[in-house]
């Protein structure tokens, strides 16, 4: 599952405007895969925002991931689902869903990612990069250094979260993640577009100079 780009939602951090308008500009400014995250939100409301969020990502053709409800995702239809590691295992989820699905899965160590790469995950998420604000209960800095480490033992793409601004970008994709994950960074932005818009030039600078 490769993205460049990849946005979570956050609706703490809508500041009044529609979870619609700061995910369009999102998409706008390079978001290549959306995850629907919100741990407070019931199941309904998680309903109603997967299927705001299907709609548009369909037609941007961009990713759209469920974080934690796998019965979520299904009744969407998003592409897959995103997994911590208290959340169902990932065969559960595979025998949940469609084949084909995206599943990824939260790590925070060499041996998280080991792990999820042995039991077929698509993807891991690796943080944190830095200390944030956003996630209460995340584990201790993974950061650039731990990029370097869990790279060098899994071939899966790593999706660096946590943390990250636009001047983390450069050293993180250099370190070897294929990707970064925001929410602040890009959902808080006055100008959601051009937010996205930097970081993804960054992605694609770094990636493209990688030998
Ligand atoms: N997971 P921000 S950190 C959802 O380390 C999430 O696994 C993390 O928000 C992890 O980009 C995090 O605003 C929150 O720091 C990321």
């Amino acid at each position: 599952m490769d993205s460049r780009l990849y946005v979570v939602t956050g609706d703490a951090f809508l500041k009044g405007r529609t979870l619609e308008s700061v995910i369009r500009a999102a998409i706008k400014g390079g978001a290549d895969c959306i995850q629907l995250r919100e741990k407070d939100y019931t199941g309904r409301q998680l309903l109603e925002a997967g299927l705001l969020l299907r709609r548009i990502t369909a037609e941007a053709g961009v990713r759209l991931i469920v974080n934690d409800r796998i019965d979520v995702a299904r009744a969407v239809d998003a592409d897959g689902v995103h997994l911590g590691q208290s959340d169902l295992p990932l065969q559960a989820a595979r025998e949940m869903l469609a084949p084909g699905k995206i599943v990824g899965i939260s790590t925070h160590n060499v041996q998280e990612a080991v792990e999820a790469e042995r039991m077929g995950a698509d993807y891991i998420g690796l943080g944190p990069m830095k200390p944030t604000a956003t996630k209460l209960d995340t584990e201790p800095v993974v950061g650039p250094a731990g990029v370097q480490e869990v790279r060098r033992h899994v071939r899966l793409p790593i999706v660096a979260i946590g943390g990250i601004k636009a001047e983390d970008v450069a050293e993180i994709i250099q370190s070897g993640a294929n990707s970064v994950a925001v929410v602040t960074a890009v959902i808080a932005a006055d100008d959601v577009e051009a937010a996205a818009k930097r970081i993804r030039s960054i992605v694609d600078l770094e990636r493209g100079a990688r030998v």
